[in-house]
């Protein structure tokens, strides 16, 4: 549905305030302004890390065996600014309307795409993590994992503690991998079961993740894209409300300053 924004923003709060079960996609726009870049954007003057970086080179398996030292230290530069980062006004606006439906008997699940932990760090609980998070780090030959310390690694490649010929990585999950099993059954059955489903801050073209949206509608779900931009679904959706995520959701949930 398009017309006024406010308008549109009207009708999608007193959805939000009578909805009991939400399920929010989220991706790396929701992060945006608690200064962690995007990967992906159409805006000339918007930083994506896709536009200075090639994926393959960084974000496949492939790449970190052909070259693990310089897969660890961008990752190891991104996991310092995801530590040192805070959420903003839309992490907290998705708390503050999780404790209102579990309130009143219902529940909002959060599937996040991101790896920075800052809906953790807003208090939201029982955040799906879909790609994994990049603040723990596993062993290449044992998988155990371990949380390095918030400075910068002293090595790259990093030796694993847990075995003489491993390597630590990130515990993200890389193009070509298996996303956890656990998050994505939590995703379809969150999925599957709301009245209303959000994709707040995301390009919508990497899947499984982009695919969650189809269960929604194939049940009948009202659905809300939030994006300064357009992307596939923007003319699919119930309603596209075009704005930053931290200005948007405290709008819709009241708890704009
Ligand atoms: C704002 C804003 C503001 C700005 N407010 N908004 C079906 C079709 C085609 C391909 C595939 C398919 N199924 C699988 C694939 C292959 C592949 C894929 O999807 N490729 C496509 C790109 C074509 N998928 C995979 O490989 C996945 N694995 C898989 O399918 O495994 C199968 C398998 C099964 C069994 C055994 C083995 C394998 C894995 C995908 C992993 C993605 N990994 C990354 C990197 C994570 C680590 C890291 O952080 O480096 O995840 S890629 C990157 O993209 C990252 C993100 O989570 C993901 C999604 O990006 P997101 O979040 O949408 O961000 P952006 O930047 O794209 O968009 C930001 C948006 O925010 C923009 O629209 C802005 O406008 C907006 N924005 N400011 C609100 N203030």
């Amino acid at each position: 549905m398009s017309g006024a924004p406010g308008e549109a923003e009207r009708q999608v709060a007193r959805v939000l305030a009578r909805a009991r079960h939400i399920a929010v996609l989220t991706g790396a726009g929701v992060s945006a302004e608690s200064g962690i870049s995007t990967f992906r954007s159409a805006a000339a003057d918007m930083h994506a890390l896709w536009k200075e970086f090639d994926p393959r080179t960084l974000a496949t398996p492939e790449a970190f065996a052909d070259d693990p030292a310089r897969v660890t230290r961008w990752y190891d530069a991104r996991r310092i600014g995801c530590l040192n980062a805070a959420p903003n006004p839309g992490h907290l606006a998705l708390t503050t309307l999780q404790r209102a439906l579990r309130s009143r008997g219902g529940d909002l699940v959060v599937l996040t795409q991101n790896v920075d932990r800052l809906h953790h760090k807003a208090g939201t609980q029982g955040v799906v993590e879909l790609h994994g998070n990049i603040v723990t780090w596993r062993c290449t030959r044992t998988g155990q994992s371990i949380e390095p310390p918030p400075e910068p690694m002293p090595r790259f490649p990093a030796p694993s503690p847990f075995h003489p010929e491993g390597l630590l990585r990130p515990n993200v999950v890389w193009f070509g991998e298996a996303l956890p099993t656990d998050a994505v059954v939590a995703a379809e059955e969150a999925a599957g079961a709301c009245g209303v489903f959000m994709a707040v801050g995301t390009s919508s073209q990497v899947f499984p993740a982009a695919g969650f949206i189809q269960t929604a509608m194939a049940r009948g779900a009202v659905t809300v894209e939030i994006n300064p931009e357009s992307t596939s679904i923007s003319d699919l959706v119930t309603y596209s409300l075009k704005g930053r995520s931290g200005e948007v959701l405290p709008r819709l949930v009241g708890t704009a300053a």
